[in-house]
């Protein structure tokens, strides 16, 4: 009996073991193309996790000096619990901004300038950012009538 308990208890050691695999973090493979619909820019990007891992982002438009986070649209893909299954391949998603709401920045609500050069930069929860290719709202055919949120 005595033997078995210290085999049992080997065996749980080593079982406790195999649970500190190293997690690969999600990874932001692309972005693009970037697109204009509605009162929304539609980001679609890829995600890729080796364990196909749900991804938690963060998504932010630079303006070259700032970073603020976009306020989320309709029809978005989310930022929590985002699925990257089939497991190790480039998985597509949208994220829709909503750009009469803006950014937020220091905890303020800022408007955009449809003018201005941007880029979008999505970070996985313990990953690499990735940033986009500059776009300009104007030239997605978005007019200052857009510049109104609704939703705050
Ligand atoms: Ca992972």
């Amino acid at each position: 009996m005595k033997y078995f308990l210290l085999i049992l208890a080997v065996l749980a050691l080593s079982c406790s073991e195999t649970i500190d695999v190293p997690d690969t973090p999600v990874e932001v493979t692309s972005i693009g193309p970037i697109e204009l619909s509605a009162a929304n820019v539609v980001v679609n990007y890829t995600l890729k996790d080796f364990e196909g891992d749900d991804a938690e982002i963060t998504v932010e438009i630079c303006d070259g000096a700032s970073c603020g986070v976009a306020f989320e649209g309709s029809g978005s893909d989310g930022t929590l619990r985002v699925p990257t299954v089939p497991r190790d391949t480039d998985v597509p998603h949208v994220f829709t901004w909503d750009i009469g709401c803006g950014l937020w920045l220091n905890d303020e609500r800022v408007g955009v300038d449809i003018a201005a050069e941007y880029t979008v930069v999505i970070t996985p929860l313990g990953g690499e950012p990735f940033e986009s290719e500059v776009f300009v709202l104007e030239d997605l055919g978005a007019t200052s009538v857009m510049l109104e949120c609704e939703r705050v």
